[in-house]
């Protein structure tokens, strides 16, 4: 019997972009159903993910699976014979978690990103400078290197590269660029656009940024 996969996400999400480009690494057949989390939430998202309510939702064979790097991570093991994203080797495959866990540790960067729009003054700079330390963190991770775990695209890759199309909004709210400290990390962020997986799971930057200005005019946010 087929698979059966069915991914609850938002389109503007980089968690559910997360789930979204390993699928289709693997070259897994997934049904894609937008919630719309500004209204009501569908049932199935609350019964497929009582504990936290969030997209994304991987629901395989009717179980579900919550959170994007567990999802990435069951994906990759499922589906273990195509394109993996986790090393074999124990220590690398420690480092790659490592990072994933860094990047959402206390959801730093989604929660710095999200105040760069959403706050004024020194709270809208306290986290740019912290987003700036991420990100120039990341980037002396990634070295000279082409992706993070070396030449392959793989997990630390998947568990970033959905901030990068959310990249020019911060830039715009936030009036600052991120370019001249981060180049290497731009030009990583170009090279994985190149992978069919990405650029298809990545909305286009202005849609970030139209959608931005529609959700701060419907929460009055200046
Ligand atoms: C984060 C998911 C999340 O924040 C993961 O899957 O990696 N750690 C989780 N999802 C948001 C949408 S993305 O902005 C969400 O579902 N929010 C709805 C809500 O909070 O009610």
């Amino acid at each position: 019997m087929a698979d059966e996969v069915i991914l609850l996400s938002f389109w503007p999400s980089m968690f559910g972009m997360r789930t979204m480009i390993a699928l289709k690494e693997k070259g897994v057949k997934y049904e894609y159903r937008e919630e719309d989390l500004v209204n009501t939430k569908v049932p199935l998202l609350l019964e497929m993910n009582p504990i936290h309510k969030k997209i994304p939702v991987l629901i395989h064979n009717g179980k579900s699976i919550c959170e994007s790097i567990i999802q990435v991570q069951y994906i990759d093991e499922l589906w273990s014979d195509k394109n993996p994203f986790l090393p074999t080797d124990p220590y690398q495959r420690a480092q790659a978690l490592f990072w994933a866990d860094f990047i959402d540790k206390k959801d730093q960067l989604y929660v710095c990103g999200r105040k760069i729009w959403s706050t004024k003054g020194e709270e809208q700079e306290a986290a740019k400078k912290e987003f700036m330390e991420i990100l120039k963190i990341l980037q002396s991770e990634l070295g000279d290197k082409p992706y993070f775990g070396g030449d392959k695209f793989g997990f630390v890759d998947i568990v970033l590269i959905g901030f990068y199309c959310w990249f020019p909004a911060y830039q715009k709210f936030g009036n600052f660029s991120i370019e001249p400290e981060c180049s290497k990390l731009m030009a990583w962020g170009k090279r994985c656009m190149e992978r069919e997986s990405v650029a298809t799971s990545l909305p286009d930057p202005d849609k970030i940024v139209g959608f931005v200005l529609q959700f701060k005019k419907l929460y009055g946010i200046e």
